[in-house]
């Protein structure tokens, strides 16, 4: 039987390094701190581990250890937001409750397919 015969593990959609920064709590503006984050999106979570360059390599695997972070998608808003950054390829993402998060790839096609892929959860979420 396959590791999900239950149907109650989610899938994982996708995971990689990403530059991260949180830029709102609650609403709150913070002060910007870009940091390598290995993010993993999983069933209706984006979570966010330390870049897996810094500590061993299996610790990020869900199970595994705490993710430093984790936002649900339910609800949250996705935009290009190149204009609150002097980096390029920089996507904002903003949740039910408040908190804003800016994600960037100096790789074209890697950030595209991450925003293309988060829309998708988001949009899949809107309709239930
Ligand atoms: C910030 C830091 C950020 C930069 C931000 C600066 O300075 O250089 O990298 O954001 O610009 O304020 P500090 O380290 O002193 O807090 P970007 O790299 O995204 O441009 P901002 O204030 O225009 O957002």
């Amino acid at each position: 039987s396959s590791p999900d015969s239950d149907g109650m593990t989610p899938e994982l959609e996708k995971a990689g390094l990403l530059n991260k920064t949180k830029i709102a709590e609650g609403g709150r503006k913070l002060r910007k701190n870009w940091n390598p984050s290995w993010v993993v999106l999983v069933g209706n979570s984006l979570m966010f581990f330390k870049d897996p360059k810094t500590q061993n390599s299996d610790s990020w695997k869900p199970g595994n250890s705490c993710p430093e972070s984790s936002v649900d998608l339910r609800g949250a808003q996705l935009q290009w937001a190149n204009e609150l950054s002097s980096k390029k390829n920089v996507f904002k993402l903003r949740t039910v409750t408040g908190n804003e998060f800016l994600l960037q790839s100096d790789t074209d096609s890697v950030i595209r397919e991450w925003y293309s892929t988060i829309l998708k959860v988001i949009d899949r979420l809107d309709k239930e």
